[in-house]
Order: C-alpha cells, then sequence, then structure tokens
C-alpha cells in the first residue's frame, strides 16, 4: 500500500540562539482563504518518530499512541500530555512474544479504566510481524504503573481503530486479504469484541464469529479500508472507508444486531481519504483526510466540508503533515501528524524532522467557498507562547512574564521540547507559567 520512508530527516533549520535573534522566518504558507490555517500545538520529543491514536484519561491528559513506524528502533509508547503541555511517556507496549515488537495506534480507555490499545504490527512490514495485530487490555495500579496485560483478540492482520460502547470494543481491520471479493477489490471490517475476552484467534477470514460487518473499498488506486469510526450520542457507529473517502453509518436494533449499513456521507472534492476521527458535542464529525494533508468537517445532515489543508512541510510550523487523527481536547481540536506515508496521490512527499501535533479553532463553521475574508484566527490555548523570529527565552519573559529573569520559569516546564535553553524554534509552542 505504500513505501515506508525508514530513515528520519535529522536536523532542524530553524534554531535560533538564546541571546542571537532568530534567522528570518520562512515565508508563510500558501493555502487557498477558505481555509484554516493549523497552528503547531508541540513539537514532540525525540522518542516519538511517529504519532498516531489519542484518547483523554480521566484527569483530563491527553493520551497518545506512537507505532514509531518511522524509526523502528524506538519502542512503541504511550505518550501523556497535561492539559498545560507537558509531555512524558507513560510506559512502552507490552511486546508481541513472536514479533518482539509493539506498534500501537487506536487507545480507548475501557470503563474499569484499563486502556484497550490496537496493536498494529502490519505495518512494520518485518515477516516476523505478519497476522501478529493485536488487541490489549492494559490494566494499571494506583499509581499508573502496569498491573497486568490481556491480549483480547490476536492474530490480526492489520487492525486499526478503536472505540468502546457498553461492554464491546469495536475494532476497524483495514486489510483482510485472504477474503476474496469477486469484484477482486479489497475486503476490510468492523469487529466487536466483549471487553473481558481474552486471546481471540482472528483468522482475518469471514469465518471470525467477532466480525461485525464487512466492507469493500472500491478505487481501485487506493485499496486501503475501514479506519476512523466514532458513535454519535444515540449510539449510531460511524466508520471510514480510507481508499473510497467514505463514511458509512450502522445503526443497530435493541439486540446489538445491525438495523442498517449505508454510506452516510462521501465526498471527493472535499475529503478524499478517511483516517482517524473524533466527534464534538453537537455532532459535528471530524476527519483526517491524511492524502490530502487536510481535515474535513461532516455536520450531523452528513454534509462534508474541507475546513483546513496543508501543503507538502515539514510540519514545523505547524502545518498538517500527513494527519493521522484529531481530537477535541482542551477547547481545540487537536492533529497528530503520522508524517510517514510517501507513495503516489499523497501530498506529503518525506518523514521529516520535526514530528508534530497541530491543532484548529474549533466550534467554527465552514467558511464558504469564493470568500476573500482572512482565515479565521483565534489566540492559542490559554498559557501558550508561539515563538517568532527574533526570541529568545530572556526576551519572551522580559515581555510575557515581566522580568527577563523568568527564563529559567519557561524552561523549566518546557523541558520535554526544549533540550538546550539556547536552542528555540520559530513557530515552537511554549507554556508559560502564570504570570
Ligand atoms: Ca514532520
Ligand atoms: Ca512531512
Amino acid at each position: 500500500m505504500f513505501k515506508k520512508t525508514l530513515s528520519l530527516a535529522l536536523g532542524l533549520a530553524l534554531s535560533v540562539g538564546m541571546l542571537i535573534p532568530a534567522m528570518a522566518a520562512e515565508p508563510d504558507t500558501v493555502v487557498p482563504q477558505e481555509l484554516q490555517i493549523s497552528k503547531l500545538y508541540m513539537v514532540l520529543p525525540d522518542w516519538i518518530s511517529t504519532p498516531d491514536g489519542m484518547t483523554i484519561d480521566k484527569a483530563g491528559n491527553l493520551i497518545l499512541a506512537c507505532p514509531n513506524f518511522g524509526d523502528q528502533t524506538q519502542p512503541g509508547c504511550i505518550a501523556r500530555i497535561t492539559p498545560s503541555g507537558k509531555i512524558s511517556k507513560w510506559f512502552d507496549v507490552p511486546v508481541n512474544a513472536n514479533s518482539g515488537v509493539a506498534r500501537p495506534m487506536g487507545v480507548e480507555f475501557g470503563p474499569d479504566g484499563s486502556l484497550f490499545i490496537v496493536d498494529n504490527q502490519g505495518w512494520t512490514g518485518n515477516p516476523e510481524s505478519v497476522n501478529q495485530g493485536r488487541i490489549l487490555k492494559v490494566s494499571f495500579d494506583a499509581s499508573g504503573n502496569i498491573a497486568s496485560t490481556t491480549e483480547v483478540a490476536v492474530g490480526m492482520e492489520h487492525p486499526n481503530g478503536i472505540k468502546i460502547k457498553g461492554s464491546y470494543a469495536y475494532v476497524t481491520q483495514s486489510s483482510m486479504t485472504p477474503v476474496k471479493d469477486p469484484s477482486g477489490k479489497l475486503v476490510s471490517a468492523v469487529y466487536r469484541f466483549p471487553l473481558d475476552a481474552k486471546n481471540i484467534q482472528v483468522t482475518n477470514t469471514l469465518e471470525d464469529l467477532n466480525i461485525l460487518a464487512t466492507f469493500v473499498t472500491q478505487n481501485p488506486a487506493c485499496q486501503y479500508g475501514l479506519d476512523g469510526l466514532v458513535f454519535d450520542k444515540a449510539g449510531n457507529l460511524y466508520v471510514g472507508n480510507f481508499g473510497d473517502g467514505a463514511i458509512s453509518k450502522i445503526t443497530f436494533n435493541a439486540d446489538g444486531s445491525i438495523a442498517s449499513n449505508k454510506i452516510w456521507a462521501q465526498d471527493s472534492d472535499n475529503l478524499a481519504t478517511t483516517d482517524g476521527m473524533c466527534i464534538d458535542s453537537a455532532g459535528n464529525i471530524f476527519v483526517a483526510d491524511f492524502n490530502r494533508n487536510a481535515i474535513a468537517k461532516v455536520t450531523p445532515d452528513g454534509k462534508i466540508s474541507r475546513i483546513a489543508q496543508s501543503p507538502d512541510s515539514t510540519g514545523a510550523k505547524g502545518e498538517l503533515d500527513q494527519p493521522g487523527e484529531p481530537i477535541v481536547w482542551n477547547n481545540m481540536l487537536l492533529v497528530s501528524c503520522f508524517d510517514m506515508v510517501t507513495d503516489d496521490g499523497k501530498i506529503n512527499s518525506a518523514h521529516d524532522a520535526p514530528q508534530t501535533l497541530a491543532w484548529l479553532p474549533l466550534n467554527t463553521e465552514a467558511p464558504s467557498k469564493n470568500t476573500n475574508t482572512d482565515p479565521v484566527v483565534t489566540p492559542a490555548p490559554a498559557g501558550t507562547y508561539t515563538v517568532k523570529s527574533g526570541d529568545c527565552l530572556w526576551n519572551i519573559a522580559a515581555r510575557e512574564l515581566g522580568s527577563g529573569k523568568r527564563w529559567s520559569e519557561i524552561y523549566e516546564l518546557n523541558k520535554a521540547v526544549v533540550k538546550n535553553p539556547n536552542r528555540i524554534y520559530t513557530g515552537q509552542v511554549l507554556t508559560l507559567p502564570v504570570k
């Protein structure tokens, strides 16, 4: 499906000295005026080469799954980001005994506080990872350390997204190559696993009893199947068929069986591919359009609009650098930038440092086309500062906090992203202490 780019492009061109003014900023990104421009939320630390799925814990922290396909010397891990923007590694995901690795993608908390993790495996390209994908249930002690790990399902070819509803985990599997549709096209599926299941042996055929529904991807140019999924408040399930850019709506009978399953939203002008998706409190669905470096918004009536898009880039200025998943968090739409796949049909041309999270303001109507109004600009979340050309920590502290001597407080708060206080980068988003 894609050619992996395994080498990390190292080196950041925009480093600036603490006491030496920054180099001139790059020209502003050129995008059509009707689209919003995403901004940089965070440059990720060097132990994350590929960010992907996200969820939110009970304390309001963002939980980020890092499969690290971009540098497979790195373990797959789970990171935690506080609402004030401090990132730390929570844990390395327990590895598959057969392949020796774990590659976490979708993540979601169960009702008992355990974390369900989709361990994809397939995208490593390693022979020992073939059909080694798993669904893990990881439980924790009171300190947040791993207390136990259960393999809910094993043997999966290419599991991807997960959502939990009631006593079941719903999991998309993006390809099932043993299944031969008469059309010759790719078949994928959504599975439904009981949360208390153990060691379900998935066969990647139609014989699996836990398959809820299967789908065929019609687009011959992009044979990649189910990916993002989300439930609405009424309990209806929406699943994205990646290659077709189509979102199907599944409704259920009282006994849990499927009442209807139809394509609900599809508009190739505004949504080419469906990677991760999320839903806001008003029922709007936001979709990462992976191939097009874009985010689409689908209103509850099924109308799709593209609300933001970026050209090919490193992501250093907060561009959508191959968005993998959006999430509503901290009054914004936060986006993980997968930034790895570079085959034909994708805007992204290179897996390139830095690895980033971008953000967009929420609750803005998608601007209508053919207007000349400026892009929507809203303030960054409270307590952050975006580094500008010429900045150093001293002058940021002097201007924002009233004293240059307070530069060390900013450094302390941002050690996860600022390795050396003499080196900050234009476009970097820093957390600021209280004035
Ligand atoms: Ca990048
Ligand atoms: Ca890139």
